[in-house]
C-alpha cells in the first residue's frame, strides 16, 4: 500500500501522513451541526475513526471560544487535524483579517484552511500573513461537488499550477479527482455518501469506491452520511473501514 501523498514537504502534511498511517484512516468528518454540545458529542463519538475534523464554525449558533479550545484539545488527544472549511474568497488584506481576527480567530486553532483562487494570488499571501506563527496548510478549491458549479477545466488547471508554485503554504486541493502527479499535494473530496445520490439542494454524491478507487483521491469528506446516521460512531467506522480498504488495494 502506498499513500499518494508524501510525508515531508510541509509540517501539516507530515502530521496528516502520520495520523492516516497510524490510525489507518483517510476519513474526514464534516461535522456540520449547529449546536456546540452536539458538535462536541459527535466528535467524541467519532474521534478514533477520523484523520480530519472539518468544521463550519460560523454555523454554530451558540459559539464561544470555549468550543474551539475544546475541539483543539480533543484533536491533540485523539490525533486528528482540524480543517475549517471557510472557503476564503476576498482580497489578501481582507482574508488576512478573516483568518486571524473577528470572533473566530481561525488561525489560532485550525490546522487546515481553504480558499478560492478567484480573487487572484493575493489571497494566498494574505492568508499566509494571517496564519503566521502556527503550522497551517492551505487547500485550494479546484473543483466542487455541487450541480451547475462554475469551475471550468481552465480554472481548475490554474489552481493546480498556483499550488505547485506555493508548496510552502499550499498542501493540496479540494477536488473531485486527483489533479496532479505531484505527490506533495493532497486531494480531499467532499460529496461522498454510501446511500444518497444528492440532497435536493444541489449536492452530488459519489461512493468511496468511485472517489478513491477510480478518481484516486486521498481523503474522503463525509458529512450527513455520518452525523445524520442513526448511530454516527458506527457510520464513521464503516466509512473508515471501506475507505481504508480501498487505499490498501490501490
Ligand atoms: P455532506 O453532508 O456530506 O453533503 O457535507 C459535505 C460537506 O462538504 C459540507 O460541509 C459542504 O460545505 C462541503 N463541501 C461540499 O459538499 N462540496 C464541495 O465541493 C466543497 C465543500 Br468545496
Amino acid at each position: 500500500m502506498q499513500l499518494s501523498f508524501s510525508k515531508s514537504h510541509h509540517p501539516v502534511t507530515e502530521k496528516l501522513h502520520h495520523i492516516v498511517t497510524s490510525k489507518k484512516t483517510n476519513l474526514a468528518l464534516s461535522a456540520d451541526v449547529t449546536d456546540s454540545e452536539a458538535l462536541i458529542r459527535l466528535v467524541e463519538q467519532t474521534a478514533d475513526h477520523i484523520a480530519v475534523l472539518k468544521t463550519h464554525i460560523d454555523i454554530v449558533t451558540d459559539f464561544t471560544s470555549l468550543l474551539t479550545q475544546r475541539l483543539r484539545k480533543l484533536a491533540d488527544e485523539a490525533g486528528f487535524l482540524i480543517f475549517e472549511d471557510r472557503k476564503f474568497a476576498d482580497i489578501g488584506n481582507t482574508v488576512c483579517h478573516q483568518v486571524r481576527d473577528g470572533i473566530y480567530h481561525i488561525a489560532e486553532w485550525a490546522d487546515i484552511i481553504n480558499a478560492h483562487l478567484l480573487p487572484g494570488v493575493g489571497i494566498i499571501d494574505g492568508l499566509k500573513e494571517g496564519c503566521k506563527g502556527r503550522d497551517i496548510g492551505l487547500l485550494l478549491l479546484a473543483q466542487m461537488s455541487s450541480k451547475g458549479n462554475l469551475f471550468s477545466p481552465e480554472y481548475t488547471a490554474k489552481t493546480v499550477s498556483e499550488a505547485e508554485k506555493n508548496k510552502d503554504f499550499i498542501i493540496g486541493f479540494i477536488a473531485q479527482e486527483k489533479l496532479t502527479q505531484d505527490n506533495d499535494l493532497i486531494t480531499m473530496t467532499p460529496g461522498v455518501n454510501f446511500d444518497a445520490k444528492g440532497d435536493g439542494l444541489g449536492q452530488n454524491y459519489n461512493t468511496p469506491e468511485y472517489v478513491i478507487g477510480e478518481k484516486k483521491s486521498d481523503i474522503i469528506i463525509v458529512g450527513r452520511g455520518i452525523y445524520a446516521a442513526y448511530k454516527p460512531a458506527e457510520a464513521a467506522l464503516s466509512y473508515k473501514e471501506q475507505a481504508w480498504k480501498l487505499v490498501e488495494r490501490h
